[in-house]
């Protein structure tokens, strides 16, 4: 496989004007017709090169030019494209190719899932559909007619409106045209026997939008919530973006086997089912929630993705970075801002600088890439958001807003870069954002170590902060990045202090600054400070960076109880936790007796006691740093001893705080009991924090929690409340319990695949119940199905992701199921095996001995006679 360079960059030779498809479905094949109006492109001169359009997996029946049937003698073509001569500047193409979607695992350009034919072409999924010109730069007018059996397939659809039907014998049809020209990696066709719901709205400016989710016929009773998501982000992008929707009709449809969450092609977006279903019986909280925000992640990229495209793919963040920040934006608004951004950050913090930390770390704008479905990464998606949240603190509100409006009023119908989007911000603020694009061109987490002295009598307050980033693949050195740090001071009494911030271009308020660091060290100094402050740093996780400032274990715990920033309360809690944790790792290194500081405890019951925290974030606050979490933190990831620690302290804080922890419980479930289920914010944030103390509760072993867990497993009346009670049962000493429910679960729900999808990884993710023999089990089961991308993430994306200390086996275990599975999906579906292999590329953190084992496993998959090239660039990064 080669490498694609975005230097290479070129712009197409030809352009087509108009795109007309006929598809002819069938049970074993499908046909189909393309007739294209084409040009040669104007901006590039009157020669006229050959044409080389992409095709895969094509079987070419018939080529046409001007209508002039061409012969092999007049074309060329192999696996991977078909080139032919062009006459004249313009010109039509008709072609014919046979296809078998029936028999297609991979599950990108057309398909089956289930029996329903749908489709996936982002990245390049529609070259796998007809011969073409696949590239988002490519924009074409769209009209697609659809002919299948009437019986099997009543519904055909397409993108755009609906333009003429009709029925000759047993088959029908439908045309669909699209008046907004559109790449064709946005083009979507579906056909199937499906029930939909239906809804309207009216647009900003009194236009009827007819509103339709479609789903299999058993899923009626599953779209209320996605509809009442779709109105609110309509709506909400009306008010604070000023985007109007541009169709008269908007659909989504549901599908059982998808690679992504979901797709936002134009007019029809098409979803993974577990990304749009739900009812309080079958869904939790965290589905419910979700749902809204990819409902609305979708429906916002109809300006920021469609109306306004990228130019090649190494621009996938333009839209990407762009609408992750707006769907953050919007949950923040539906939902409890601050706990929205603990969710982001710890996500980020989590996975994106695990990613950007390792052998596949790449820039927002990566330079090169083999295959670009591996780019659908962290760092593009939310690291990508961080960047534009980045621009809306450093512009603020206002002119962020006026930067969109420009963007996409410059640039509306074109497919554009980066720059473009940074320029407009440019435009609005008369900023020079030249050093702030660094963040789209080096890789890696910067790092920021701050200190800070007091001068008492002068009443000046310095802070000195140094601005580092590691190094990254083909990145040895990397210049200073423009780094927004929001931050406030503390007074004795917990008090915010005001004070004067010399030569301060930012100041949000009189005591909540933004330092914009751009230099490597710098010194910000406030006068008029009256006592010496306690910092608040990074307020509201203000930049993707890594913040060390020493702060004692006093001083966390002041912040977490002063603290006005939510967000910061949190982080002290997170800080104080880690460095309790960090202490408990050190003694059992040194066989030394196990002695948990009590001040995270004292810390706690203060929290639970607090009348004006809301439960959401109380919940949070005595949320644990997940293991992966502290992992991430270590020079050298020690998966054993760190899960050992941060069970010892989990240990340690339910036998303190038993007593508030059981009354809290008990009220909650009590309340819960008394109330109607809405997934909203304040029942949500009551159930996560009844959740998080029945897990504690769980670790005392005592026989009235056990049957406090099965009585709310039994007699709950949603799927937060029994999952909930299900995984503490599952990750208990009280076993025959657990089985009993598991068995008493899997017979209720064993009709429905998203169900069981939780029933899957509540096992698979437990480390008491999860180990590999259980997790093989699993896989035998009739439920699962390694082609569905839902299960294969379910048992193994569960057991590697969320079991580490049985993924991380010592005898490596974990490693060669880990690779068994990548080989065997590498046939089916390279998407979804470049996928899962994740856990093993980031094998440089481990012990030398863990080291050992997941390179010898990497090293046996790439010696295998055939790999994807998805897998295969993965593979090759990974071991360079
Ligand atoms: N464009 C691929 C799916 C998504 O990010 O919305
Ligand atoms: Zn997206």
């Amino acid at each position: 496989p080669k490498l694609i360079r975005l230097v290479d960059y070129q712009q197409p030779d030809y352009l087509i004007d108009e795109t007309h498809l006929t598809f002819e479905l069938y049970e074993d094949y499908a046909l189909v017709h393309a007739h294209l109006v084409m040009q040669r492109n104007p901006a590039l001169g009157c020669d006229l090169p050959r044409l080389v359009l992409d095709g895969v997996e094509l079987q070419l029946l018939h080529l046409a030019m001007d209508d002039q049937v061409l012969t092999a003698a007049d074309y060329q073509v192999d696996a991977e494209q078909l080139s032919l001569q062009p006459l004249r500047p313009s010109f039509t193409l008709d072609s014919t190719v046979r296809i078998e979607p029936q028999n297609n695992t991979a599950l990108e350009g057309l398909y089956k899932s289930g029996e329903m034919f749908c489709t996936q072409c982002e990245a390049q999924g529609f070259r796998k559909i007809t011969y073409y010109l696949d590239r988002p730069d490519v924009m074409s007018s769209f009209t697609t007619t659809v002919i299948a059996e009437k019986q099997r397939y009543p519904i055909l659809l397409s993108n755009g409106n609906l333009i003429e039907e009709g029925v000759e014998d047993k088959r029908h049809w439908a045309t669909w045209q699209d008046p907004h020209k559109k790449p064709a990696y946005l083009f979507a066709v579906v056909a199937g026997d499906l029930w939909s719901v239906e809804d309207s709205f009216t647009t900003m400016n009194g236009r009827e939008v007819t509103l339709r989710i479609f789903v299999e016929p058993e899923n009626i009773d599953k779209c209320q919530h996605a509809m009442n998501s779709l109105k609110k982000c309509m709506r909400w992008d009306e008010e604070q973006y000023g985007r109007e929707y541009d169709l008269d009709i908007f659909m989504i449809v549901a599908v059982n086997d998808f690679n992504m969450g979901a797709m936002e092609n134009k007019g029809l977006n098409i979803f993974n089912s577990s990304c749009v279903l739900a009812k309080p019986e079958t869904s939790t909280d965290a589905i419910f929630q979700r749902i809204e925000s990819i409902v609305a992640h979708e429906y916002f990229h109809n300006w920021s993705g469609n109306r306004v495209t990228c130019r090649d793919w190494f621009q996938l963040s333009l839209k990407e970075g762009f609408t992750v920040f707006r769907d953050s934006e919007f949950s923040a608004d539906m939902n409890s801002r601050t706990v929205k951004r603990i969710e982001d950050a710890t996500f980020l913090r989590t996975h994106q600088f695990a990613e950007d930390a390792g052998p596949l770390a790449h820039p927002v704008r990566p330079p090169e890439y083999m295959e670009i479905s591996n780019f659908y990464t962290w760092t593009i998606y939310e690291k990508g958001a961080e960047v534009v949240r980045m621009l809306h603190t450093l512009l603020g509100p206002e002119r962020f807003r006026q930067g969109s409006d420009l963007y996409f009023e410059r640039h509306d119908g074109q497919a554009v870069t980066c720059d473009d989007f940074v320029a407009a911000m440019e435009s609005v603020s008369g900023m020079d954002l030249t050093q702030f694009k660094r963040w789209y061109s080096q890789a890696g987490t910067p790092v920021l170590r701050v200190t800070d002295e007091y001068d008492a009598e002068r009443q000046l307050y310095h802070i000195d902060i140094a601005q580092s980033c590691p190094a990254t693949p083909g990145q040895a050195n990397k210049q200073p990045f423009v780094i927004p740090v929001a931050m406030g001071l503390l007074g004795a009494e917990g008090q915010a202090l005001s004070a004067r911030l010399q030569d301060a271009e930012q100041c949000v308020t009189q005591d909540n600054w933004v330092l914009t660091l751009n230099q490597a060290q710098q010194r910000f100094t406030f006068t008029e400070v009256s006592e010496r402050p306690l910092p608040s740093l990074l307020r509201g996780f203000s930049a993707p960076v890594k913040l060390h400032y020493d702060y004692s274990r006093e001083q966390l715990a002041f912040l977490l109880q002063h603290d006005s920033d939510g967000f910061n309360r949190w982080e002290a809690a997170q800080q104080l936790a880690v460095q309790v944790i960090e202490e408990v790792c050190e003694q059992l290194r040194t066989h030394a007796p196990v002695q948990v500081d009590g001040c995270l405890a004292q810390s706690f019951a203060a929290v639970l006691n607090n009348p004006h925290l809301d439960t959401a974030l109380q919940a949070e606050i005595i949320s644990f740093p997940s293991l992966a979490y502290l992992l991430e933190l270590q020079e050298q990831a020690d998966v054993q001893l760190t899960d050992k620690a941060r069970e010892a302290v989990r240990l340690y804080l339910a036998e303190q705080l038993a007593e508030p922890l059981q009354a809290l419980y008990n009220r909650l479930r009590e309340q819960a009991k008394q109330t109607q289920y809405r997934p909203e914010a304040e029942q949500i944030g009551n159930r996560r924090l009844q959740a998080m103390a029945l897990s504690y509760l769980t670790l005392l072993q005592r026989d009235d929690i056990v049957a406090a867990t099965v009585a709310q497993f039994e007699q709950a009346d949603n799927m937060t409340e029994r999952l909930s009670a299900l995984s503490c049962l599952v990750n208990s000493t009280a076993q025959s319990q657990a089985q009993a429910a598991l068995v008493q679960f899997a017979e209720e729900f064993a009709h429905d695949p998203l169900v069981m999808d939780q029933w899957f990884s509540v096992q698979a993710a437990s480390s008491v119940l999860g180990e590999l023999a259980h997790v093989r089990q699993l896989m035998q089961h009739p439920s699962f199905s390694i082609k569905n991308p839902n299960k294969v993430r379910a048992v193994i994306g569960a057991f590697t992701q969320h079991n580490l200390p049985q993924f991380h086996a010592e005898d490596g275990s974990g490693y060669v199921f880990l690779a068994e599975q990548v080989a065997a999906l590498d046939a089916l579906n390279p998407q979804m095996s470049a996928r899962i292999i994740t856990p093993l590329t980031r094998w440089q953190r481990y012990t030398p001995a863990q080291q050992a084992l997941m390179r010898a496993q990497l090293e046996q998959l790439q010696a295998l006679p055939k790999l994807s090239k998805d897998l295969y660039e993965v593979l090759e990064r990974t071991l360079a």
